[in-house]
């Protein structure tokens, strides 16, 4: 499969990795918005939100679950961070592998653009 983010879990490609378990990878995004900006992925590959399925969900509570821990880590979690998930196009999707970007370090403001 074709996909960028797969081929990071596979480690085909390099990343600068963060945190991994069973289920998640979480790197840092090449092309950060924020002084940290780490996504967050689920190993199984999983295109868009609209894809999730039933059996998916204990991985996705484990990513938002990892955002908190990385935030709190990175010493940001009490002064607050941005957890975003883009879907499709018009949401700003652009790698079609699930994932969370999370973003701390800075102010942010609403609503996003
Ligand atoms: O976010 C896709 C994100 O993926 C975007 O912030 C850039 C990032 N990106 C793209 N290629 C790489 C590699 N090779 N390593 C790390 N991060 C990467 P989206 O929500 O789909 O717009």
């Amino acid at each position: 499969m074709d996909c960028l983010f797969c081929k990071i879990i596979n480690q085909e490609i390099p990343a600068d990795i963060v945190y991994e378990d069973d289920e998640v990878l979480a790197f840092d995004d090449l092309s950060p918005q924020a002084p940290t900006h780490i996504l967050i992925v689920p190993k199984k590959h999983i295109a868009t939100l609209n894809d999730i399925e039933e059996d998916d969900l204990e991985t996705i509570g484990r990513l938002q679950y990892t955002a908190a821990k990385l935030a709190k880590d990175h010493g940001f979690a009490g002064d607050g961070y941005r957890v975003v998930m883009n879907c499709n196009e018009k949401g700003g999707q652009t790698v079609f592998h699930l994932h969370m970007h999370l973003m701390g370090g800075r102010q942010f403001t609403w609503p996003a653009g």
